[in-house]
């Protein structure tokens, strides 16, 4: 029973002190989570994270290791029926997720359904994913006498690396993938939100899936790296920043072993170009869409808004107007928009860059935050007018806008600065000329490009997600490709004639 002592004592490292409870009858996990919508102190803690030790890391990979050959051979139908059993059981404790990343990771409601839906579109989608790729063998093409099939399997034990700003779905997305392709996985998830990633495996262990098969490890930056030091690693599926994903693939190629699979989701340094054609109110919405939903921390966000200058005033001005209506506030109120920044880090890093740009002489709106929020890590939503994106030096997570005007006549030149940052995750286009769309969409090194809507949101399987350059390795999550890079493919060749083989001597 090692796996599951193992596991219990990962498990002591959550420990909940909030209010009524929902789940606290399972000995295995005593959770109390608050009741979603209720008014809370803004600065109480939801909880506290034991980091795993390094023996136990050891272990787990270990087990991991041993239990792999088993769970490969399990075969993509069995391991589909048991992520899509995990997949229902995310669903009825819909409740417990929400509570929990509205306290654990501050979310909206409406982010939180959102979260709690693209979880359980990962898990259902790679489950489909397993029964297409891992059932039978592919029939490949042949001379007669002679038979070629085509197999995938696991490649051995996954590390998934997950960000808190997408604390389920992003956590479970990856991981599902590796579990549906037959590898083994331990998952570190973010060190801010490790109790939502604790709900996640102790549902996914009660659909089936076995303890040592999908196991966690939670933790900070250095139980991290001494995951991906691990020469017993197949593979790390990596979300976060680019400079952790560089240190990661560092580490990986540092190590002694088989040659890792590295698959890595990070930065953006996104913008919008909007044209005179573009219709003004859509513009708006899609604009404080793109900028403040989530507080602005998501990868997606729009960073950086080009405005066509002789459609600036105007559509700023109503930009600006729909910025001052943004509710902010308590995540857990129905009516907030923008809620609090991960934590204090966040809010120092971005405020920095804030009092920077103000000092530097740059335009600047702000939003006043609202009473009650002093002690919670509120950002007042803002606006800076700059003249590039070129003068963003790095990403800036959080609900910050910037603003730029630009001639139509260098609208080539707009694309070509976006394409210099080096990052190339999503670009949003407004414009009503089909010829401007297309000129956009060849020239703009981009993964996502989004046309007359928000830009953020990629649904599973609608919108794969992923960018390129220094956003990321691909392949796109919830998309044909991403299980995949998680499998290994074996070919193998019978000489199907009588025994004796090829009549000709000669290997053709
Ligand atoms: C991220 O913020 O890390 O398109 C990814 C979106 C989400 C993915 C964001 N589905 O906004």
């Amino acid at each position: 029973r090692e796996p599951l002592m193992a596991r219990l004592k990962q498990l002591e490292s959550v420990h909940w002190h909030a209010q009524p409870t929902f789940c606290s009858d399972d000995p295995d996990f005593q959770a109390e989570i608050a009741p979603i919508n209720k008014p809370h102190d803004l600065t109480s803690e939801v909880g506290t994270r034991r980091d795993s030790l390094p023996e136990e890391i050891d272990a787990a990979i270990a087990q991991a290791s041993a239990i792999q050959p088993g769970w490969n051979a399990l075969g993509g139908e069995k391991r589909a029926v048991l992520l899509e059993a995990a997949a229902d059981l995310f669903e009825q404790h819909t409740d417990e997720f929400l509570s929990l990343c509205q306290r654990e990771a501050g979310k909206s409601l409406m982010d939180a359904v959102l979260e709690l839906r693209e979880a359980v579109d990962f898990l259902r989608y790679y489950a489909g994913e397993a029964r297409a790729m891992f059932s039978e063998p592919f029939i490949l093409p042949g001379p007669t006498g002679e038979e070629n099939r085509l197999s995938m399997a696991g490649r051995g034990v996954f590390a998934t690396i997950s960000p808190w700003n997408f604390p389920l779905a992003i956590f479970i997305g990856p991981a599902a993938a590796a579990l549906a392709a037959g590898n083994t996985v331990v998952a570190k998830p973010a060190e801010q939100t490790p109790l939502i990633a604790a709900l996640a495996v102790k549902l996914c262990h009660e659909a089936g899936i076995p303890d040592a098969v999908f196991q966690l490890l939670p933790g900070a930056g250095d139980v991290g790296e001494l995951i991906t030091s691990d020469p017993r690693l197949a593979g790390v599926a990596f979300t976060g920043s680019t400079e952790t994903a560089k240190a990661i693939n560092r580490s990986l190629a540092a190590r002694e072993g088989p040659i890792a699979t590295f698959i890595a989701e990070t930065g953006g340094q996104n913008a919008m170009i909007v044209d005179s054609s573009a219709l003004p109110e859509q513009v708006t919405r899609d604009v404080v869409a793109s900028a403040f939903q989530s507080a602005g921390q998501r990868c997606s966000a729009l960073r950086m808004l080009y405005l066509q200058d002789d459609i600036y005033d105007e559509t700023l001005e109503m930009i600006i107007g729909a910025f001052e209506a943004l509710e902010i506030g308590d995540p857990v109120r129905l009516a907030t928009d923008v809620g609090p920044v991960i934590d204090p880090d966040a809010k120092a890093a971005l405020e920095r860059h804030i009092a920077r740009r103000k000092k530097a002489g740059r335009k600047v709106w702000r939003r006043k935050l609202p009473k009650g929020t002093g002690a919670g890590c509120f950002v007042a939503p803002t606006i800076i007018e700059l003249d590039s994106i070129l003068d963003l030096k790095r990403e800036n997570f959080g609900p910050v806008l910037h603003v730029a005007r630009f001639k139509a006549e260098h609208l080539g030149d707009v694309v070509e600065e976006i394409n210099t940052t080096g990052y190339g995750l999503t670009l949003g286009l407004h414009s009503r000329i089909e010829d401007t769309r297309r000129f956009v969409e060849a020239r703009a090194r981009v993964g996502n490009f989004y046309v007359n809507r928000n830009q953020i949101g990629a649904v599973v399987e609608s919108q794969p997600f992923g960018g390129e350059g220094l956003s990321g390795t691909g392949p796109k999550a919830g998309g044909p490709h991403y299980v995949a890079r998680f499998a290994t493919e074996r070919v193998v060749c019978i000489d199907t004639t009588a025994a004796g083989g090829n009549a000709s001597l000669l290997a053709s």
